[in-house]
């Protein structure tokens, strides 16, 4: 057993949070993460209501154990999933892109958890001081939307300048994973692309196959003239999306068009061509697709074994 803050704080057994994806994680993947004894979150992406209402019912229905709803602070729904989560009684919320400074108040009165991803120390430090319960830190080698830092050198700076507890994210897989986050001062770890490559994670087989397939220096970012900078594995899409940023010979609104719905295309139609396939540098790191419960158990075994070995073998130096 591996029990730290973060188990306390959100009633969970493992300090494993699986991240929510757009187009990813539906109340499938949740409820078999939350019921392995991690915290499972519903990726809201920019989903409509009605969507995210039926996901929470789902997953309220199929387990008492604690979820969450992660809402990225570009969507067109902020407001109403927000208000949505509220009404339902959702446990803990997640928030990428942006700051949810201005959310805060209204979600502690409704009694939720509050876990703003953040990339940056400046924004750890605001929302510290705005009240956030707990920070997920991502560095730059997550999939999908990152920031510029990489995990390792990011972490410890966080842990040194805010006095709540910090989640590490990005470049995280496995059990020897969550021991380096421990090491850095992290009290738990997010996971995401590790969960795409699940049995119970429902995305199209194409997409698990694609990161099974993927090799250490298989994921490229482009996005970055838009300032929004998206790792995903080179392909196709990837390709033309990188020329038309190097081209002058297209408008902002046309490259935004070009990127908009390629996320779904890669998700729900498995098209890996065309599609947007947002998966991190770990993707050279997994082989296999397994259930949740198995996965939950193997990374922290291992990280039990590597906490062990380093302190008795590894770092003292000693053979027997
Ligand atoms: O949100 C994410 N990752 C995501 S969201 C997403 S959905 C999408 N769909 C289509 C195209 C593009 C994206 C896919 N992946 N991760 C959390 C995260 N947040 N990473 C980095 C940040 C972040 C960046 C800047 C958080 C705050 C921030 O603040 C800037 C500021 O205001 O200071």
């Amino acid at each position: 057993m591996i029990h730290t803050v973060l188990c306390d704080l959100l009633g969970i057994r493992h300090p494993i949070i699986q991240g929510g994806m757009a187009w990813v994680s539906d109340a499938e993947l949740v409820v078999a993460v939350s019921e392995a004894g991690g915290l499972g979150v519903i990726g809201s992406g920019n989903a409509p209501l009605s969507w995210v209402a039926a996901q929470i019912d789902a997953v309220q229905a199929r387990t008492e154990k604690a979820f969450g709803v992660n809402i990225p602070l570009f969507s067109p729904y902020v407001e109403p999933v927000m208000q949505l989560c509220i009404e339902k009684g959702v446990p803990v919320v997640t928030t990428g892109a942006g700051s949810p400074g201005p959310y805060i108040d209204a979600l502690h009165d409704a009694g939720i958890i509050i876990l703003p991803v953040v990339a940056s120390v400046a924004l750890a430090r605001r929302l510290a001081r705005q009240g956030a319960d707990a920070l997920i830190v991502e560095g730059q080698e997550s999939g999908g939307h990152i920031g510029d830092v990489s995990t390792m050198p990011l972490i410890p700076q966080v842990v040194d300048a805010v006095d709540i507890p910090v989640i590490a994210a990005g470049g995280i897989a496995d059990g020897r994973g969550l021991a380096a986050a421990l090491a850095l001062g992290a009290v738990g770890v997010q996971m995401g692309t590790r969960f795409i490559c699940t049995v119970e994670c429902t995305v199209h087989p194409n997409y698990k196959e694609k990161i099974v397939q993927a090799r250490d220096r298989s994921t490229t970012v482009t996005g970055q003239s838009l300032g929004h900078p998206v790792r995903t594995i080179k392909n196709k899409m990837s390709r033309e999306m990188a020329r038309l940023e190097q081209g002058a010979q297209i408008t902002e609104e046309e490259l935004i068009a070009f990127g908009t719905g390629k996320l779904r295309l890669a998700a729900e139609a498995g098209d890996m061509d065309h599609g947007s396939v947002m998966s991190g540098q770990v993707s050279g790191l997994i082989d296999d697709v397994v259930p949740c419960q198995t996965l939950l158990e193997r990374i922290v075994s291992v990280a039990e074994q590597q906490i062990e070995t380093l302190v008795r073998f590894r770092v003292s130096g000693t053979t027997s």
